[in-house]
């Protein structure tokens, strides 16, 4: 078990610190100058929502966004980084305010699907096959204003539209089960996957499991990483940590709860995520009071807890594990575990 881990972020985890109750408290950093910046904090890999790639994707044409698509691609070569991804940006523009793929309005749905299409667009562009949908605003504040029968079929629908568009392409649907919305159509790792199986080509759906998304469902983010690993269907990770049921807080990875860390390295690790490609993506937040010069320690720090638990995880007693197992001493085991995460 020396498997060899690669690391991701996207633009946005290079943030000013803005929240829902007050403005930037630090100053912009060109996205340019964020691509400098991932080698020297340790990540080759860089994934982007559709217009971080392309900014400002209203007006331009197919060729236009293409040829800019491309010269990222060069400028990502000549730094030695590589696209994981690429995320249709669906909850700012006014058309998803109700949803995109499930938005009641036929209009609305179109502007979602065809959005979708240029992110698919983009992904070729950037020399991958992986596209995430993070289904931010396809839910509902009130139950009556949309039929879940009918939502769901409606997410089917447009994957499938999605699948068809390109017959390489891969999606991972991001589950997460509130924030923005009150309730999420696609909540859980199992959502993901049963709506995948609704598709034309399920072995071409997979997920995206980020650790505070799970722990706002009220569950275990490695056991969620251990279900989608049983189906063959954990193509990327958003690792973070989040302090219970709250906003979601994109924490720095183990930073809350260092044994739930421990254990989402743990079956990463010896379950071989990463043997057909996987990235470790890592999306994290500065906290707002964070200075300038220092508003990517989250990223390193995140980078550090991560190889520190593989460490941790590679170097257990498993003789003495299993005899306790066979024993059905947890207590003992319980305590061995806290005790070597402690590094005693
Ligand atoms: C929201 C998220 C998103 C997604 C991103 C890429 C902005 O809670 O986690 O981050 O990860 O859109 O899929
Ligand atoms: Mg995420």
């Amino acid at each position: 078990m020396a498997g060899k881990f690669r690391f991701t972020f996207g633009p946005w985890n290079i943030h000013e610190g803005a929240d829902v109750f007050g403005p930037a408290v630090r100053k912009t950093i060109e996205f340019e100058k964020k691509l400098e910046m991932y080698k020297n904090l340790g990540f080759s890999g860089v994934q982007f929502h559709d217009d971080d790639a392309v900014p400002v994707l209203e007006g331009k044409s197919a060729s236009q966004i293409a040829s800019e698509a491309r010269s990222l691609k060069q400028r990502l070569d000549d730094m030695g980084l590589k696209a994981e991804f690429v995320a249709p940006r669906l909850w700012e523009d006014s058309r998803t305010i109700d949803g995109g793929y499930t938005s009641n309005d036929p209009a609305c749905r179109k502007y979602a699907i065809e959005r979708s299409k240029i992110c698919i667009d983009i992904t070729k562009e950037l020399g991958i096959d992986l596209v995430v949908l993070w289904l931010a605003r396809e839910g509902s504040y009130i139950r009556e204003s949309k039929d879940s029968v009918v939502a769901t079929e409606r997410l089917v629908d447009a994957i499938n539209v999605m699948l068809g568009y390109d017959p390489d392409i891969r999606i991972c649907v991001e589950p997460k089960p509130n924030e923005p919305m009150d309730h999420a159509y696609i909540p859980t790792t199992g959502h993901a996957i049963a709506l995948g199986m609704l598709t034309d080509d399920a072995d071409r759906v997979g997920v995206n499991i980020e650790s505070a998304h799970a722990i706002l469902a009220g569950l275990d983010p490695s056991d969620e990483m251990g279900f989608a690993l049983a189906h063959n269907k954990l193509w990327t990770v958003h690792l973070n940590d989040q302090n219970g049921l709250k906003f979601d807080q994109d924490k720095s990875f183990g930073s809350v709860d260092l044994r739930r860390a421990f254990n989402q390295v743990r079956i990463l690790d010896r379950h071989d995520y990463g043997k057909n490609g996987e990235w470790v993506g890592l999306d994290v937040k500065a906290m707002r009071t964070q200075k300038d010069e220092k508003a990517t320690a989250h990223l390193t720090n995140s980078l550090e807890m991560f190889n520190l638990l593989l460490k941790a995880s590679r170097s257990t007693d498993d003789a003495k594990i299993d005899s306790f197992i066979a024993e059905r001493n947890y207590e003992a085991l319980d305590l061995y575990i806290m005790k070597h995460i402690m590094g005693r």
